[in-house]
């Protein structure tokens, strides 16, 4: 209780102390939970200092989900400075005019922004689909990866995780644990269930992804239903744990998480392995954006550069298990893992050349022939919700079981408890009662 009034207290205070300093001297960043080294906060208000002479507080705030962020900016109650939305949602965002252009001009202070971009990043940023204007003038990237099959090397074998018809395997059935990511899911299913199609030239896996098909979300819909009694929990976050400790054997999840994952499971002797299955896969990118309610675009512009130095971004990517944007010789160098047996050809992210066949770990940076498979996904305006819907029918059949039996308990215990604890309080006056007479 102690520990609670202060905890309470000091949230008070915290709240109270943000209320009263100049908007100007505080920068509200919303970002991924675990998705940065949140050291690098506290530096960014040294260097920030150093830079222009002006103090800067960072209060920092997490969503697990884009959807989440999104309604909140779109709502317009919420004046973050940075966000840090995926590239459909920058699609979006930029089609609602929810952005402002990131302005480079630093004065005297480097703008690392531009300087290592790689340039497979560059091109993928650049099918960003915004009419006439430019994802890279309203974003700034800042990690990628893909979405790939986690599993446990003891009870799956390569084999079986090399194709989503995984998802279905009656041996990982409640061992199963699946992204809470309806784009991410709908992108990689459509690939696997449409593969013939795709691969006999009939359908182009890259502009199926741009719109709203009644036909194939009934698909994906009718797939996922039938994966969804087997779903041990469909997770934003906890699904890295639940593989590290053994309690999932297959995570369809985002390369980072299983990068994470991967490194925390060697520690404890459980053998965590990432595969992109055959039928391919998405790519993602997240970026930084400044909201056109953004209070302190000063100090938004100079994080969102502090970050693109490739000393910040290598810390970034080491807490975080995902990797970062930037394609300098420093990166490459600090990426190289002479540990791996194998090499991938990463050429494609660091430029023709530089990186032909060499020791980096493949959930950083698939081979090119894998990241030959993958596809953008993109948003479908106004046809939206039919996604979200089509999810949350999806989720909803799987939680019938074992959530409404916990939600009938909930319900009852409210009900019970105080019915009880009432009788008792009666039994007790009437026995004081009985007792004085
Ligand atoms: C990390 C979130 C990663 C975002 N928790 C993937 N788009």
């Amino acid at each position: 209780m102690k520990k609670c009034i202060n905890a309470l207290f000091l949230a008070v205070l915290v709240l109270a102390s943000v209320a009263c300093s100049d908007r100007s001297s505080i920068l509200k960043v919303y970002n991924w939970a675990d998705y940065i080294d949140e050291s690098a906060l506290e530096e960014f208000e040294t260097w920030y200092y150093e830079q222009t002479g002006e103090e800067v507080t960072v209060v920092y705030q997490t969503f697990d989900i884009n959807e989440t962020m999104l309604s909140r900016i779109e709502k317009g109650q919420e004046d973050y400075d940075v966000v840090c939305p995926s590239e459909y949602i920058i699609e979006r965002m930029m089609a609602q005019n929810l952005l402002l252009p990131i302005d480079r001009d630093f004065g005297s202070t480097p703008n690392y922004i531009d300087q290592n971009l790689s340039p497979f990043v560059v091109e993928s940023f650049n099918k960003v689909n915004c009419g006439d204007k430019r994802a890279l003038d309203y974003a700034v990237p800042y990690m990628w990866g893909t979405t790939g099959v986690l599993y446990n090397g003891k009870y799956v074998s390569d084999e079986e995780a090399s194709s989503w018809d995984i998802l279905l395997n009656p041996k990982f059935h409640n061992k199963l644990f699946v992204k809470d990511a309806c784009r991410d899911v709908y992108t990689t299913l459509l690939l696997y269930l449409k593969k013939d199609e795709i691969d006999a030239g009939l359908l182009n896996k890259d502009s199926i992804m741009y719109h709203y098909n009644a036909e194939y979300l009934a698909l994906v819909e009718d797939f996922l239903k039938k994966v969804a009694p087997g779903v041990a929990g469909w997770e934003a976050d906890f699904g890295k744990e639940q593989m590290t400790q053994e309690k999932g054997y297959v995570n369809l999840s985002w390369s980072g998480d299983a990068k994470w994952a991967y490194d925390e499971a060697q520690a404890l002797g459980v053998d965590l392995r990432y595969r992109i299955p055959r039928e391919g896969s998405n790519v993602w990118f997240d970026g930084w954006v400044i909201p056109k309610y953004a209070k302190n675009v000063k100090a938004a512009r100079y994080f969102i550069n502090f970050l693109c130095r490739s000393d910040i971004a290598i810390r970034n990517m080491d807490a975080t298990g995902y990797v970062g944007v930037l394609a300098s010789p420093e990166i490459l160098e600090a990426m190289i893992d002479e540990t791996q047996d194998y090499t991938v050809n990463a050429s494609y992210f660091f430029g023709p050349g530089m990186a032909d066949s060499v020791k980096l770990n493949h959930m950083f940076y698939p081979d090119s022939a894998d990241i030959a498979r993958c596809t953008i996904m993109h948003d479908w305006g106004e046809d939206t919700p039919r996604l979200i819907e089509m999810w949350t029918r999806v989720k909803g059949d799987n939680a019938s079981g074992r959530t409404y039996i916990l939600i009938i308990v909930l319900v009852a215990a409210l009900v019970i408890v105080p019915f009880l604890s009432k009788s008792q309080k009666k039994n007790r006056k009437k026995s004081r009662r009985k007792k004085r007479r």
